[in-house]
């Protein structure tokens, strides 16, 4: 019965288990490990990016300086005053700085890390990794993630019990030898070509850079599904954790607006960015209506190039061909205006910053076209390292 009244107790809702750190014999065996490791690499995942544990892992990173690898989910642990300790994310395509890094390395130290994040069959394809996780849960095990150990409980607390075994602790010199190289990568790749005089479309890197110079820390950047979003969480930086989502695992089409939406009502003194592509635009678009309704400070940033790329790309590099994945045009102004909302497009790369300017200026939800060049999107999944499954 489905409609009846109810005549039975309601069970109350338990209050979350407290725990205290994993063993501390465990730890300080960690202690050990790390101090005999030749480049010991801490790989932060999404049980990471809670406030007490993000405090711990900044007081450990800043005591030790141990070269750390953030999953999207991950992003913004390390705050600005560390960030010569980050080597970038990893995720989708196993080509990245941070991919490097794991693979060189001779100690993962996973933090809160879930398989689903970043598959370990992409980042441990050759089951050589030695790891040691550090998680509030025991692992999920496969034939590529059997770590040697692992340190269950809180991990905040677990982090703050190993941290004075690590007070003096220095990196082996050929390990930093080998970061310092690599950190002059990280840096580089970041830069975006220079203008071509009349250009229409304009650079992933361009839009990226622009955008990142309008961001303040306290701003939560919500990222949709797509090509534009590997772009992002190679090359956005973020400070806070918990401020730049992605939908990692599932990717789910048509996140951003309604997150969005849902940060701007729990964060409300801040404007939120928002960014999809034209295809995930699309997908819940109609949720402008709620954001012109409630008059959320929402700057979204749609990424046009007129089909669904992240599908395009990896057909043509997998069977030489697309299909069915272009659309469009849709004049995404009039959208906007359709909605009572502020509609702007950037009709030439050179006018990107001139517009996003005046996005960031209007009040209530704006939303921004820019036809992006997506020309060098195959790079995306390139592959660098000889040792990857097919
Ligand atoms: C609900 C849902 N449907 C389909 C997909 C598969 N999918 C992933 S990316 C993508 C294309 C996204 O296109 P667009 O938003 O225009 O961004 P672009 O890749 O062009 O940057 C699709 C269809 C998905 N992730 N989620």
């Amino acid at each position: 019965m489905t409609d009846g009244e109810l005549k039975t107790d309601v069970i109350a809702p338990l209050m979350p288990a407290k725990l205290g750190p994993a063993s501390p014999v465990e730890s300080t065996l960690l202690a050990q490990r790390i101090k005999a490791a030749k480049l010991p690499v801490l790989l932060l995942g999404m049980r990471a990016s809670d406030p007490e544990t993000t405090a711990s892992i900044r007081n450990l990173i800043a005591t030790t300086h141990l070269p750390v690898v953030e999953t999207f989910q991950g992003a913004g642990i390390i705050p600005r005053e560390l960030e010569s300790d980050f080597f970038g994310r990893v995720g989708l395509f196993r080509n990245q700085p941070g991919d490097k890094l794991l693979k060189q390395a001779d100690l993962v130290i996973a933090i809160g890390y879930d398989p689903i994040e970043y598959e370990p069959r992409n980042w441990n394809s050759d089951r050589s990794a030695n790891i040691v996780v550090i998680d509030s849960m025991r692992s999920e095990i496969d034939k590529h993630f059997q770590p040697e150990k692992e340190l269950v409980g809180d991990i905040s607390q677990t982090l703050d019990f190993l941290l004075p075994y690590m007070k003096g602790y220095q990196l082996p010199d050929e390990a930093v030898a080998y970061l310092d190289e690599l950190r002059k990568e990280v840096i580089l790749r970041d830069e975006p070509p220079a203008l071509v005089e009349g250009q229409k479309v304009s650079h992933p890197l361009s839009i990226i850079k622009a955008l990142q110079e309008r961001v303040s820390d306290d701003m939560t950047v919500t990222v949709d599904v797509g090509s534009f979003y590997i772009w992002m969480a190679r090359h956005f930086r973020s400070y806070q954790p918990r401020h730049l989502l992605f939908s990692n695992g599932m990717q789910t089409l048509g996140v951003a607006l309604p997150w969005a939406i849902s940060a701007a009502l729990v964060r409300p003194n801040t404007k939120v960015v928002s960014v999809s592509g034209d295809g995930g635009f699309l997908f819940s678009a109609q949720d402008l209506e709620t954001a012109v309704r409630l008059k959320l400070p929402i700057v979204h940033v749609i990424w046009n190039d007129g089909a669904y790329d992240m599908v395009k790309f990896q057909e043509e590099v997998k069977y030489g061909k697309a299909a069915a994945t272009d659309f469009g045009p849709v004049d995404f102004v009039k959208y906007a205006e359709s909605f009572g909302a502020k509609g702007l497009r950037v009709d030439k790369a050179e006018d990107l910053e001139k517009v996003l300017d005046q996005a960031f200026k209007e009040e209530g939800p704006v939303i921004v076209d820019i036809p992006v060049d997506y020309s060098y999107n195959k790079e995306l999944s390139k592959q660098l390292l000889d040792d990857q499954l097919h």
